[in-house]
């Protein structure tokens, strides 16, 4: 299995989910940014993650992601009885939509538009949308991850939105900052962090 990466972009989701699976990988680190880059990502509109597995290739992190768990059955990530996939496939969907387009589009304009050039407007737009997302995650205090007893892969997808969206500084409760420190304590996270970013 290899895996196509950048440093602090969405690969590193594909590379928890396997680390939290334990599952072994070869990770390719291309030149996304670069005019001429030494290594491109094969990915069909040139992005990451790309994966491929022999003769399966994968764009799209979720589609990797659920692919994995499904190859290496992992029963915890990614339930295979239907009521526990439906929770973890409500926060998927949550995080990839609700939760991470304002997320992301502000951060967008944070990290790629020089601050003279940004719109205010926008800015607070995708600020005030963001705030709102975030402010309708309610975390069950009885349970230990978002979905249950159970660390499951829309932890991986919440706690790294969570996490863009606290760079960012958006106000978040106590409770979900404790939530994204455990998630990104886990040894699984750290690994996947330290060879995300090499
Ligand atoms: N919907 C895609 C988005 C992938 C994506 O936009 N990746 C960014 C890095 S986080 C990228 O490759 N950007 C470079 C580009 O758009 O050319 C997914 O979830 O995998």
């Amino acid at each position: 299995m290899k895996i196509y990466t950048y440093p602090k972009s969405r690969s590193l989701r594909v590379l928890w989910t396997l680390e939290e699976i334990g599952a072994p990988y070869e990770s390719v680190k291309v030149d996304l940014l670069s005019p001429n880059p030494s290594m491109e990502s094969p990915h069909p509109r040139g992005k990451v993650p790309f994966f491929t597995d022999e003769d399966i290739s994968i764009s799209e992190t979720l589609a990797i992601c659920v692919y994995l768990c499904e190859r290496h059955t992992d029963e915890a990530l990614y339930p295979t009885k239907i009521e526990k996939k439906a929770t973890v496939n409500s926060w998927l969907s949550f995080a990839l939509t609700d939760l991470e387009t304002p997320v992301w589009s502000l951060l967008k304009q944070l990290i790629y538009v020089p601050e003279n050039q940004r719109s205010p407007d926008l800015l607070n737009y995708f600020r005030s949308e963001a705030s709102k997302a975030v402010s309708q995650v309610n975390l069950n205090e009885n349970y230990k991850w978002i979905t249950g007893e159970n660390f499951t892969l829309a932890d991986i997808f919440m706690s790294h939105t969570l996490l863009w969206a606290k760079l960012c500084r958006i106000p978040m409760d106590k409770s979900i900052e404790h939530y994204i420190d455990r998630a990104m304590n886990r040894p699984a996270f750290l690994r996947a962090q330290e060879k995300n970013n090499l």
